[in-house]
């Protein structure tokens, strides 16, 4: 038993007495008590301060996307996630957002999808959002992945996207005419 793992156990202990720890995690999200423990460790390890902050995650995407710059995507992706926007992730945020990712329903993930794209967090994506998003997409993904990409392939996949999204034509994606789409694409495939 090293001098860390004690002070995780100790730390595990205290989480647990505490009334917003372990068993309302339980109860907030699809994991076991022993599945949310593991997933603490791991936590733990990665970030012994107890948050995640934007930089973390921009590393972590960078290694996933060697080729291409994950750096707006990370940030669109820490904003969703950021549910607090304090510009910190705590374990919380983390398992929370994940439980949905995972093991939500179909519902709960396009609620999640659509939080992400709206990137201004007032309810609607307007089209600049939805443009912003598809441009990380790409940058992300790098010039490697799409070799013959012309420039404005972004744009045209948006104004494609949104004509159909946008049901009452009113210039915004509400929630609704989101899932109502997605759902729509589920059906025909
Ligand atoms: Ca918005
Ligand atoms: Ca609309």
């Amino acid at each position: 038993y090293s001098c860390d793992k004690i002070e995780d156990e100790l730390e595990m202990t205290t989480m647990c007495h505490r009334p917003e720890g372990l068993e309302q995690l339980e109860a907030q999200t699809n994991f076991t008590k022993r599945e949310l423990q593991v997933l603490y460790r791991g936590f733990k390890n990665e970030c012994p301060s107890g948050v995640v902050n934007e930089e973390t995650f921009k590393q972590i995407y960078a290694q996933f996307f060697p080729h291409g710059d994950a750096t707006m995507y990370a940030h669109y992706l820490f904003n969703a996630f950021d549910t607090a926007q304090n510009g910190s992730v705590k374990f919380e945020d983390f398992v929370i957002a994940l439980s949905i990712l995972l093991r939500g329903t179909v519902h709960e993930k396009l609620r999640w999808t659509f939080n992400l794209y709206d990137i201004n967090k007032d309810g609607y994506i307007n089209k600049e959002e939805m443009m912003d998003i598809v441009k990380a997409i790409y940058d992300m993904m790098g010039k490697y992945t799409y070799p013959v990409l012309k420039e404005d392939a972004p744009r045209q996949h948006v104004e494609v996207f949104f004509q159909k999204m946008d049901k009452n034509k009113d210039g915004v994606v509400t929630l609704d005419e989101f899932i109502e789409s997605c759902q729509e694409v589920r059906t025909k495939l």
